[in-house]
């Protein structure tokens, strides 16, 4: 897969590029995450990249030309573009495993007040937010986006992980994790997850994603409830037991 950004502060994503996972799946050619500088187009000897929004009330605004220019350079006409913003819709799983089966994106990163409107009108950008609070720049965004999108790339997580695993893609909030010592400052590990018991084991875990679901997330546990078709009998069993506890 492969992902260009444009940012005025491509160092900041060498963690992304280097380190853990990612960094060992760009090594192996997984994953190509190039970094264009967007300051690397500009047409004046300061290398302006932004300038006082039109209309007045403060702000700077990212102009249009360096950045046409630099999507110009990295052939963008006809790809995908995505600009990290709190005006865009919250990146999700299915957003995510879409942009995961894509052979190749664009991500803008914005600073200030953002971009100039042409830019997105021009590209057809996606806006595309990470919640809902407003970041100094794009970049930790566009991190937090390449690093969900390339947990799907075949690849990239250890045989030991599995994407297809995680209880959040399954509708329900993760499970409690617990690892070695078994017991540590007097603080156990709870017994069945010792027992070698996997249908007890499983259970014990998919009721401890209710239970944490159901306080944290009541919206998802709502449709959780909604969508319950495809659970056993004895999932269905302790998802009524829980409800019958209201
Ligand atoms: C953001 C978010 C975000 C707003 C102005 C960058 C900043 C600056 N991006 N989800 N929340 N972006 O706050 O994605 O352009």
């Amino acid at each position: 897969m492969k992902i260009d950004v444009l940012t005025i502060f491509p160092e900041m994503f060498n963690p992304v590029t280097t380190d853990s996972m990612l960094g060992r799946a760009v090594r192996n050619g997984i994953l190509d995450i190039r970094l264009t500088n967007i300051r690397d187009y500009t047409s004046d000897k300061h290398n302006k990249t932004d300038d006082y929004t039109f209309g007045g009330g403060g702000g700077m605004v990212m102009m249009p030309d360096p950045i046409f220019t630099a999507l110009r350079h990295i052939g963008a006409e006809g790809k995908k573009v995505l600009y990290m913003s709190p005006r865009g819709k919250i990146l999700d799983e299915q957003k995510v495993r879409e942009l995961a089966g894509l052979d190749e994106f664009v991500i803008l990163c914005g600073h200030y007040e953002g971009v100039d409107q042409r830019v997105l009108d021009y590209w057809n950008a996606e806006e595309v937010s990470i919640g809902d609070y407003v970041l100094t720049g794009g970049e930790l965004p566009a991190m937090v986006l390449i690093d969900s999108v390339a947990r799907f790339v075949p690849g990239v997580l250890g045989n030991k992980d599995s994407v297809t695993d995680e209880s959040v893609y399954s509708g329900l909030l993760e499970y409690p994790h617990y690892t070695q010592p078994r017991e540590y400052e007097g603080l156990q590990v709870p017994d069945v997850l010792l027992s070698g018991n996997h249908k007890k084991i499983d259970l014990w875990r998919f009721r401890e994603s209710l239970i944490i679901t159901k306080e944290r997330r009541p919206d998802l546990f709502r449709k959780f409830i909604g969508d319950r078709g495809n659970l056993s009998k004895d999932e269905k069993k302790i998802l009524d037991e829980l409800l019958n506890q209201e």
